[in-house]
């Protein structure tokens, strides 16, 4: 014992003669996020048709799953339309779902055993009622797949591709109508080389806040995600050298004119779309770096949105062992991924190093003093609270409590949390230490004689479907009216946050 112990302080000895010690992290956020007094009430608005056992038990990652609906958007004219993963947009007539299109006929490729697999989002042009165009990004597997990849991961071959992620433009002949009959034009096909389907491309979102004649009107932004490179599996994950370069649509969140170069006799992005002249990374005048990357640096930011008041633009990134992320997004940032995850060093670049470890940034890094390279999260939380950060949004609806909130959650434990939106702003202050504080927002139904019946959106789903959830399998969306919709690809349902009576 007392060798064992001279050891130790002979290794700490010569730690400190060589520098200061940046210790690796176990538990980065001692302070659990807490319930301040928060209250919200929740309802069911419409639930999508049960496509269980649609596909065999194999092919499919939630067999048990209901429907698993991710996103809901509206159009300006009011129609309401939302998503089932396994490969199927409805139209929602009030509560009730039709069939607006069958994205799993039109893709006999599409796998769907993956939590993001399938068809895996949407959204509509924002001239969608005049043009017809609206845009959908799915998943396919490829061996014995025809298609051709425009981007294959540097180092690798269209051999080596395990999946493929796609997005396409679809063109309605009439916008107007409730079933989709037009036709189809692919975006984008990029290929996976891990094992599984992990941190594809999930989302495309068109800038809500852009307004005809701005320079960001029409353009389609992507998810940012590092495609499996980190704990996608197989031989090819576990990869750093895939991550921090701007050759690689890896990590990146893209802009892209989704117009063809045929059309607008621009710059052909790897697909078959323009690249907005305006883009830093087109406008650098370096060939190297890809004209189509907004900004880069996520491990899988799989949701965007837009503060509809001032347009700060925010991305919700899912982290490894140990850190959730909200981001503001600045065109050309770089956030990090995987050399940092939330404001610690990540262990992977050290020799020996591993995903899983997290180390203290340098005192004078933590608090600012000395700038390094990478944009920093403004609100964080830790693995003991949650899993996966949902998407989220700035709040200015109808319910008091939450006007001027950020809200969002975690997809897999189905906790709804809050933070203030100035709060996270300021924080956006190139210190890396200063986040906004976060709170869970508890949320009530209402029983039969109108009390308040407070409930997990957990429970909500295990009753729905009267059986106990292993996730809860939360998604977040927005109504035109800026209101909340909460999802889950378990129960299929769509319920929305409303003011209390
Ligand atoms: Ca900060």
């Amino acid at each position: 014992m007392r060798i064992l112990t001279s050891l130790t302080a002979t290794v700490v000895l010569v730690h400190s003669a060589a520098g200061p010690v940046c210790a690796q992290i176990t538990n980065p956020l001692p302070a659990t996020v807490d319930k301040l007094g928060l209250t919200v009430e929740i309802e069911d608005v419409a639930r999508l048709p049960e496509t269980r056992n649609l596909r065999p038990v194999d092919q499919d990652v939630t067999p048990t799953g209901w429907a698993r609906v991710s996103f809901v958007r509206d159009l300006p004219d009011g129609r309401r339309f939302a998503n089932d993963s396994r490969g199927f947009l409805y139209l929602l007539d009030g509560d009730r779902p039709l069939l607006y299109a069958d994205v799993a006929a039109a893709f006999p490729f599409a796998n769907y055993n993956r939590l993001e697999s399938g068809f895996i989002g949407f959204d509509f042009h924002p001239e969608f009622a005049r043009n017809g165009l609206f845009y959908t990004v799915h998943s396919e597997r490829a061996p014995g797949n025809p298609a051709t990849p425009d981007f294959v991961p540097p180092g690798y071959t269209a051999a080596d591709a395990t999946y493929h992620n796609v997005i396409t433009e679809w063109r309605a002949n009439d916008p107007r109508a409730s079933t989709f009959e037009g036709t189809r034009r692919e975006l984008l096909r990029v290929a996976h080389v891990v094992m599984n389907l992990t941190h594809p491309f999930g989302n495309v979102e068109f800038n809500p806040t852009a307004r005809p004649g701005d320079p960001d009107y029409g353009l389609l932004y992507t998810s940012g995600s590092d495609l499996g490179f980190s704990n996608g599996g197989g031989p090819n994950a576990n990869n750093p050298s895939q991550t921090q370069r701007l050759d690689s649509v890896i990590t990146a969140i893209l802009r892209l004119d989704p117009r063809s170069p045929s059309v607008t006799n621009g710059t052909k992005g790897l697909g078959d779309y323009t690249i907005p002249a305006l883009n830093k990374f087109a406008a650098d005048g370096d060939p190297a770096t890809l004209g189509e990357i907004y900004a880069y640096g996520f491990r899988n930011a799989h949701r965007l949105s837009w503060d509809l008041m001032d347009g700060t633009m925010f991305a919700s990134d899912i982290g490894m062992n140990h850190i959730e992320e909200i981001n503001i997004v600045h065109e050309g940032g770089n956030y990090g991924w995987m050399r940092r995850e939330g404001y610690w060093e990540n262990g992977i670049f050290r020799p020996g190093g591993a995903l899983n470890q997290l180390f203290e940034l340098p005192a004078n890094v933590l608090n600012g003093r000395n700038q390094d390279e990478f944009t920093y999260p403004v609100a964080i939380y830790d693995h003991n609270e949650g899993q996966a950060v949902s998407g989220g949004f700035a709040y200015y609806g109808e319910i008091d409590a939450l006007r001027g909130k950020f809200v969002f959650g975690d997809v897999q434990r189905g906790r709804l949390f809050a933070a203030n939106v100035e709060a996270m702003k300021a924080a956006d202050d190139g210190i890396p230490a200063t986040v906004a504080p976060v709170e869970e927002i508890q949320l009530y139904v209402r029983d039969a004689s109108g009390a308040r019946v407070y409930v997990s959106f957990r429970e909500l789903v295990e009753r729905t479907m009267g059986a106990s959830m292993a996730r809860a399998d939360l998604h977040l969306s927005r109504s035109r009216d800026g209101e909340i919709f909460v999802t889950s690809r378990q129960d299929g349902m769509i319920r929305m946050l409303v003011p209390g009576r």
